[in-house]
């Protein structure tokens, strides 16, 4: 089984922290790290994966693209119960939250500031500015209490968009202490390090 993707993406990091709750230990992976960006990097996406994302999965034969849908897949093949209906929902926030922030840094990438007042931009920072609030509200309700597939996305999500300054996240203590929980723990050191977007 190889996972393609970059050591930077958010998407791709749940899928190594899925791998190593599954007990796939983050040295045993066998990770192909790819610059999307870069000239060989998109030969190899075009040569197999036409949406140009990563992540993307590789087993025996078979292609799998997407997260959600690698997720799907490692589930049935580690033979673990699928998430609930609620957690699908929660999961949609989390992907929604996570495709503005990506636009949104790819933006700033391109030179190009998403703060002016143009309806795709709003489009982006409403969405954001809504998710952000509502994954708050999510925690304080009781979510995210287990470290389970949501759970390691969310982490992925805000550790990323933290690092990247797209947010102030520090106005959301249930957030910020979810943060700090999943830091702390020991258990998870080795692997949280090891894949690291700052390494
Ligand atoms: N829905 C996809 C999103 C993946 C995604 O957006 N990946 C980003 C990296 S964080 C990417 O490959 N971006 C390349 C591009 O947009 O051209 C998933 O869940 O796997």
């Amino acid at each position: 089984m190889k996972l393609y993707g970059s050591t930077t993406s958010p998407y791709v990091r749940r899928i190594r922290l899925y791998l190593a709750l599954n007990n796939v230990s983050v040295n045993d992976q066998q990770f192909v790290n790819l610059d999307v960006f870069s000239e060989t990097g998109r030969a190899q996406l075009i040569k197999d994966n036409p949406t140009l994302k990563v992540p993307y999965l590789v087993d025996d034969q078979q292609s799998v693209f997407d997260s959600r849908v690698i997720f799907r897949y490692l589930a049935q093949k580690f033979d673990q119960p699928t998430i609930s209906w609620h957690e699908e929902n929660l999961l949609t926030l989390i992907d929604a939250a996570n495709d503005s922030f990506v636009t949104l840094f790819l933006l700033r990438r391109s030179g190009i500031d998403s703060k002016e007042d143009v309806l795709f931009f709003n489009l982006q920072n409403e969405r954001v500015a809504i998710l952000v609030e509502q994954l708050n509200v999510a925690i304080t309700k009781g979510d995210f209490q287990q470290w389970h597939y949501p759970s390691i996305c969310l982490f992925c999500l805000l550790d990323w968009a933290n690092l990247r300054e797209l947010y102030p996240f520090e106005k959301y203590e249930a957030l910020m202490t979810f943060m700090e929980n999943v830091k702390a723990k020991p258990e998870l050191a080795e692997q949280l390090s090891e894949t690291d977007p700052r390494n």
